[in-house]
């Protein structure tokens, strides 16, 4: 099966620009308003995570993207993005719309935190003057919902479940522990790595206090759902010195991206209408033709390319790619069959761009490609390094792999 495709979702406090981030990254028309509670049913859609095309790493004029798309020589490969409603403080306690709707985020690998980084909007997520609210509040209250969610939902009838737990065999404890858990898209690896964090290991669950329970859910939160801070509404004067405060603060404790979420809709719809070219990701962008646009959107323009000199972009690619391949820590592969062509059987070059887990190794990948490949696995050949390599061997990023074969597949 090809690997699943990642999901990453998109979470704050309510009015900040989360569904704004989402139609930038997606181009899919939602509800945006200045006020709170805009969004309620979630919105779904595909974004794409940007990376050099293996077609120019490997000197070739052109690719022929089947699961992907190139553009201007960067690969763009699909992942799903969820928007959901907005939180709000005391949002665990039935504050504003809960955070039931959180569950829509089960299968989430990641989490996009959007933050205002102006500070426009109160607690509430009511517009106020810029500078009025702390964004740095903002970012620890609303962490604290979103662990406040993930505790509730593993705690959920802890007692009754750990208590046939002690008589077991450790492995089989975790082995418990990750089946409960599996549906918030927490797997094995992260119940062993987070019971060992939490010096849990060959404990008995039936009796750890609240504390301790809560220290593992903590964990698992960190592990399963790592956090990238989106501070969003840098185009807003205000943001600035809020922005450096942040960072000065967190030091290197979290992942801070500086974003104008407004921009990059912007300026993807400007060249969606042909007005601009640009490749989401870029830090430029070129004006098509300077007759056609109004003054209006000339001063629009400039306001956005007075920015993206400043922040070296828009913000937005950079997030999902900073969540994708820095905190996933994922990499592109590309499997071919026909090594001198570096395509598939009909001769489309690099077809697919695959994102797997960094670690990943050559069998794994026979069994995303066909699970025939991997039974008859015999080796597989490394394209770009001109390298035959077993079973074991651990892709790397951009690799072009053959899987050889004893069972054919088709
Ligand atoms: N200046 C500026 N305004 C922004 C930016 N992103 C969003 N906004 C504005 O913020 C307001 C709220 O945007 P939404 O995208 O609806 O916010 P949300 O977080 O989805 O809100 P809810 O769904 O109601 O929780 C709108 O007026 C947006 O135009 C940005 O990067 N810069
Ligand atoms: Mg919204």
């Amino acid at each position: 099966m090809p690997p699943q495709t990642v999901t990453i979702g998109i979470v704050g406090k309510t009015n900040v620009g989360k569904t704004t981030f989402f139609s930038a990254a997606t181009l899919i028309e939602a509800k945006i308003e200045n006020r709170p509670f805009v969004t309620i049913e979630p919105n779904v859609g595909i974004a794409y995570v940007r990376k050099l095309c293996a077609h120019v790493e490997l000197g070739l004029s052109a690719c022929n993207p089947k699961n992907s798309v190139c553009l201007s020589g960067y690969r763009f490969i699909p992942v799903k993005l969820y928007d959901v409603a907005g939180l709000i403080k005391g949002a665990h306690r039935g504050r504003g719309l809960g955070n039931k709707f959180m569950d829509d985020l089960r299968q989430a690998d990641v989490l996009l935190h959007v933050v205002d980084m102006s500070g426009e909007t109160d607690e509430e997520g009511n517009p106020v003057k810029p500078g009025y609210y702390d964004p740095l509040e903002e970012i620890e209250s609303i962490e604290y919902e979103i662990n406040e969610w993930f505790h509730g939902v593993i705690a959920r009838d802890w007692d009754r479940f750990s208590r046939g737990l002690d008589t077991l065999p450790w492995d089989e404890v975790v082995s418990r522990i990750a089946k409960k858990v599996s549906g918030l898209s927490i797997r094995r690896e992260h119940v062993v790595e987070a019971l060992r964090e939490s010096k849990l290991e060959n404990t008995k669950p039936g009796s750890w206090r609240e504390e301790e329970l809560r220290l593992l859910t903590q964990k698992l939160r960190e592990l399963a759902k790592p956090i990238v801070v989106v501070a969003n509404k840098m185009d807003i004067p205000e943001a600035e010195s809020n922005f450096k405060r942040v960072l000065d603060v967190l030091k290197n404790r979290k992942v801070v991206i500086p974003v104008s979420s407004l921009f990059e809709l912007a300026l993807r719809k400007a060249a969606r209408l042909g007005l601009v070219k640009y490749v989401p990701g870029d830090a430029s962008f070129q004006v098509v033709d300077e007759s056609k646009l109004t003054a209006k959107q000339k001063i629009a323009l400039e306001r956005i390319s007075d920015f993206m000199k400043k922040y070296g972009g828009t913000g937005v690619q950079r997030t999902l790619d900073t969540a994708i391949f820095n905190v996933l820590k994922m990499i592109v592969v590309y499997p071919v069959e026909n090594t001198s062509r570096l395509s598939d059987r009909d001769g489309n070059v690099l077809p697919d761009a695959y994102l797997v887990k960094w670690g990943t190794t050559a069998l794994e990948l026979a069994e995303m490609v066909h699970t025939e490949l991997a039974k008859g696995f015999i080796a597989a050949y490394v394209v770009n390094r001109n390298k035959k390599t077993g079973a074991d061997y651990r892709l790397s990023s951009g690799d072009v792999v053959k899987i050889v074969s004893a069972t054919a597949h088709g």
